[in-house]
């Protein structure tokens, strides 16, 4: 689940990256900012289920200047953090031990992930993806054991590329301490981050800052509207911080000694897993919608594809199999019988020839030119491969179409110019598959001559007439001629004498029978060329071809690869892994 969400994020940033503003850029946006905590979230799931941190964390955050760094500090009871006049100073989550060892906190560096653990004073402006932990010999009068983390603003407008640094903050923290301002508490990007948040069900504290003495009995009920409004869940504890002009920091009230670390007794690790479960469902089908419209636009695709390989088929029924003129392949079945009947006069020479004449296909791949002879000289070749450029043609037709239908979406366009570039590759491969399956299906021709033979053993007398006349002589000569590569395969067809032996052999007893050889032939060949060359090598060529659209502007998530994540969603065993 980790990897995926990490995928779909990757996507989602990868085509809000591309130039050119588009509609909806704003719901991406929110969108990678949930999928960033999301992350998070399910990266602090892992850690927790680790059993490796009983070691507590309070991140204090909220927006621009509001005094987070300096709140830390009256935490920790001591300037450990940067303060600044500054807006933006602090860029990178920024932890301090409190009464705990960084070394006791195995598997942070796994938590942060891409993020480099570097020490605080090579912390730099420039690189964002980078945290700092400090080991502290402070013992404050106002922290349990805990790291508590300084973190960057995550309201101003340059925030966006430090933004990953406060949600992995934030979803770290067992205990949240939000501080605003009097300023900043109605700042909509504080109340937006408090409703992203709720599912993550922190105990949380807020911090009002920089208050006139007494000015909180005016805000504090402005503020409990303002939460009501973001959250379902009880208003938290509010603790009035006031100016202080003197020194410039806050300090943390006496009366407030215990209030992180009764926060701390609410954490409830066990829990986890089931918020983790609920947050990403509660987004699922947003996060997804963009890839379900690509899925749509897949199986439309799909069904566009079907409609024209099964056209395709019929127009292969139509003009080949079903062609009174063009339908050849019984008439070789009717030849490899001639080279197996061994005719008077012919026998030494056939003898001689047998070797040649029997073909289990490798053999005949090793003649090389004949077989290559055969497939140049067959209709059947020939007809195959127009057909798929007449496919290729009219799907490239039906892409503008739908190009022209759906102008705000650029599936179809860039699909269309993929079948553009790939058509010469698609065709050159599709003429490979037809020789192969020429030559493969020489077997079943020659199955279908074998199974002639072995009736007409069984008839004598149809036998000795066929043997008596000097036409089936002929034939059989041209047989052997079409082996040798002396005449193509229609010539043979429309041959006197091979057609004076066909329509002898329909009129005679087995006449019924080799009817049924015929029909079986031809379902067997409707057959092996759906299988191998429309449905097979060009439909599976041409439904994966969305598959190689780009990953910058397409999102390419598998409806595969989609079903088997939302199975994992709503498996109660990912629910109840710790309950
Ligand atoms: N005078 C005064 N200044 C404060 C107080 N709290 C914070 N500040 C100032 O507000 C500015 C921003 O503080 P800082 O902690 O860096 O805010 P952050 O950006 O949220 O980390 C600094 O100049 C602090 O000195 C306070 O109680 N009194
Ligand atoms: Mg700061």
């Amino acid at each position: 689940m980790l990897e995926f969400i990490q995928l779909l994020k990757q996507r989602y940033q990868a085509i809000i990256a591309q130039p050119g503003k588009f509609f909806g850029q704003l719901d991406y946006q929110r969108r990678i900012d949930q999928l960033t905590l999301a992350e998070a979230f399910v990266r602090k799931g892992l850690w927790l289920a680790a059993k490796e941190t009983p070691v507590l964390q309070v991140a204090v955050v909220g927006p621009t200047q509001s005094g987070k760094s300096s709140l830390v500090n009256a935490l920790l009871n001591s300037p450990m953090a940067g303060v600044s006049p500054l807006a933006g100073y602090t860029v990178h989550p920024q932890g301090f031990c409190h009464k705990v060892k960084r070394a006791d906190c195995q598997g942070l560096q796994r938590y942060f992930g891409r993020f480099q653990n570097v020490p605080p004073d090579q912390l730099s402006k420039h690189r964002h993806d980078c945290y700092a932990v400090s080991d502290t010999p402070i013992h404050s009068p106002y922290l349990p054991a805990c790291i508590v983390w300084d973190t960057p603003d995550f309201d101003s407008i340059d925030s966006e590329t430090y933004r990953e640094g406060v949600l992995r903050s934030i979803a770290l923290a067992d205990v949240l301490v939000l501080v605003i301002s009097k300023e900043k508490y109605a700042d909509q990007s504080v109340w937006d981050m408090m409703a992203e948040l709720a599912p993550l069900n922190q105990p949380t504290l807020i911090c009002l800052n920089k208050l006139a003495e007494g000015s909180e009995t005016v805000l504090i009920p402005s503020l409990k509207d303002k939460w009501q409004q973001a959250r379902q869940d009880s208003f938290p504890e509010v603790i009035p911080l006031y100016y202080q002009k003197a020194t410039a920091t806050p300090l943390w009230p006496e009366g407030h000694k215990d209030t992180i670390a009764h926060l701390a007794k609410k954490v409830s690790p066990a829990t986890h897993a089931r918020l983790e479960q609920a947050l990403l469902q509660q987004h699922w089908s947003s996060w997804l919608e963009p890839v379900r419209a690509e899925h749509q636009l897949l199986s439309d695709w799909h069904t566009l594809l079907d409609d024209a390989l099964k056209q395709a088929l019929a127009n292969y029924q139509r003009d080949y199999l079903n062609h009174p003129h063009h339908y050849e392949t019984f008439q070789q079945a009717m030849a490899e019988l001639l080279t197996l009947l061994e005719m008077p006069g012919l026998a030494g020479f056939m003898t001689g020839a047998r070797k040649v004449l029997t073909w289990p296909v490798r053999q005949m791949m090793k003649l090389g030119r004949k077989g290559l002879h055969l497939a140049d000289s067959s209709h059947e070749v020939i007809l195959l491969n127009q057909l798929a450029e007449h496919t290729l043609i009219q799907l490239a037709d039906h892409l503008l179409d739908k190009q022209g239908q759906n102008p705000q979406n650029d599936w179809w366009q860039a699909l269309s110019a993929l079948l553009r570039r790939q058509r010469p590759s698609l065709l050159q491969n599709f003429e490979t598959a037809v020789k192969t399956y020429h030559l493969d299906f020489q077997q079943d021709v020659e199955a279908a001559a074998h199974r002639l033979y072995h009736k007409l053993q069984e008839q004598p007398a149809v036998l000795n007439s066929l043997r008596a006349t000097r036409v089936t002589a002929d034939a059989a000569m041209l047989a052997l001629t079409l082996h040798t590569g002396g005449i193509g395969v229609h010539d043979l067809v429309i041959a006197p004498a091979m057609l004076a032996v066909t329509s002898l052999l329909t009129e005679s007893a087995i006449g019924g029978y080799m009817h049924k050889v015929e029909v079986h032939l031809k379902q067997q060949q409707l057959n092996a060329v759906n299988q191998a060359l429309f449905a097979g090598y060009l439909g599976n060529a041409l439904k994966a071809l969305p598959g190689q659209l780009a990953n910058t502007t397409h999102f390419n998530i598998s409806p595969e690869l989609l079903g088997a994540m939302e199975q994992q969603l709503t498996e109660k065993r990912h629910g109840l892994r710790l309950l």
